[in-house]
């Protein structure tokens, strides 16, 4: 069964309550729904991660819209289409040679694949023709989505609520990103599945951000902690004081768009990390970084950036929908290989602004709807 997100029990409390039935889905919505099971929810999707030991969830009251998961999927093939034709043009001729390989690499490059991503892709890629003996390029094509898909797979992680109550969530990226969005899209997956959300509003710099998280607070009936020009670390602290207070399960904060290169707003965000730890041990416990898909080899560079700053646990890689060419996925990986605390996953990725448009990320089913 697939599922938007993991849930888990904290350590300490006795067994989990029965479960209950599945919360009624939106009829209208395609969106697979989030996981409406209770706490001791292990369901996982199929592909990398290990099999838990836990019994699957309940079935949903409705079917799983294995379908909605395919028409997602043709959006995100739609959107990676420029990228993907460049690539696969060049599995058009009739032999492999030296040619293809360089005509790949050129295509890889030109995907946003980067330098080092794309050295070892076709390094890889060289080896798996081989042991294959293919002879055909459109074989090589297969291969390459299968090097792409491993390469891709230490990205491939289920974001976990649950393990400290409230759990504890702070997203920060550059302006325009679509964190505001993709909170928003998040928090009704998680009220949804009848998580307790509260969302703050620690972008305290334009009113209309405030509003806009206000929003979606209001859309999906979940609390907010907003202040009027205040101090976005004092406004995460409350937050993160009311969530304790009020027993939520989670808590999202919200913050102000910067560049990397603003070295004071990196200072206060480091602020904003700091004062979340004060206010409960072990928070926040994912720092996530919303990128814009189409920002190419900078999504990496921000991606280095904030990781340096706060610390990242995870990603959102959003606007995979426009002109993003998707190779920038395979870059982060690479770099992620050689991370100290081990790649840095994508928990989600958006290919539009719809709430069905956020959506979990599938190495395999990203390489091959780069390669179809
Ligand atoms: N096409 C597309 N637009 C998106 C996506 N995610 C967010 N947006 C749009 O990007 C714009 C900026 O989003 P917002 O959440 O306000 O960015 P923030 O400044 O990072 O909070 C909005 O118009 C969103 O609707 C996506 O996956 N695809
Ligand atoms: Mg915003």
């Amino acid at each position: 069964m697939f599922s938007f997100f993991r849930k888990k029990s904290p350590p300490a409390p006795p067994a989990a309550p029965p479960a209950a039935p599945a919360p009624p889905q939106p009829p209208a919505t395609t969106q697979a729904p989030a996981v409406a099971v209770p706490a001791s929810l292990e369901a996982e999707r199929p592909a990398p991660a290990p099999a838990t030991s836990a019994a699957p969830a309940p079935a949903p009251a409705t079917p799983e819209p294995a379908e909605a998961r395919s028409g997602w999927l043709s959006r995100l093939k739609q959107g990676l289409r420029r990228t993907g034709s460049g690539l696969t043009l060049v599995f058009t001729g009739t032999r492999i040679d030296e040619a293809l390989y360089e005509e790949l690499e050129a295509a890889l490059l030109q995907a946003d694949t980067g330098l080092p991503a794309t050295e070892a892709l076709l390094a890889d890629l060289r080896r798996r023709v081989k042991a294959a003996k293919a002879t055909e390029p459109a074989a090589v094509k297969g291969l390459l989505a299968e090097a792409l898909a491993e390469l891709l797979a230490p990205l491939q992680k289920p974001l976990v609520i649950g393990e400290a109550r409230p759990t504890v969530i702070m997203v920060a990226g550059v302006n325009g990103a679509g964190k505001t969005t993709s909170i928003g899209k998040l928090t009704r997956h998680l009220a949804q599945a009848d998580c307790k959300v509260l969302l703050a509003a620690a972008d305290t710099f334009r009113a209309a951000a405030r509003e806009q998280l206000a929003v979606w607070a209001d859309r999906n009936r979940v609390e907010i902690v907003a202040q009027q020009g205040g101090d976005p670390a004092a406004v995460s602290f409350d937050a993160v004081a009311a969530g304790r207070a009020r027993g939520c399960d989670v808590v999202i904060a919200d913050t102000a768009g910067r560049l990397p290169t603003q070295a004071h707003l990196m200072e206060e965000l480091k602020k904003i990390r700091r004062t979340i730890a004060k206010a409960q041990d072990g928070a926040p416990h994912e720092v996530l970084l919303v990128v814009d898909g189409n920002t190419g080899q900078n999504a990496l560079a921000q991606v280095k950036a904030f990781d340096a700053a706060v610390g990242l646990t995870g990603l959102i890689v959003t606007k995979l929908d426009g002109t993003a060419k998707g190779g920038v996925l395979a870059a982060i990986a690479r770099w992620g290989a050689g991370r100290a605390g081990g790649p840095v996953p994508v928990y989600f990725i958006g290919v539009g602004e719809k709430l069905e448009d956020l959506q979990t990320f599938d190495a395999r089913e990203f390489a091959q709807a780069l390669l179809s």
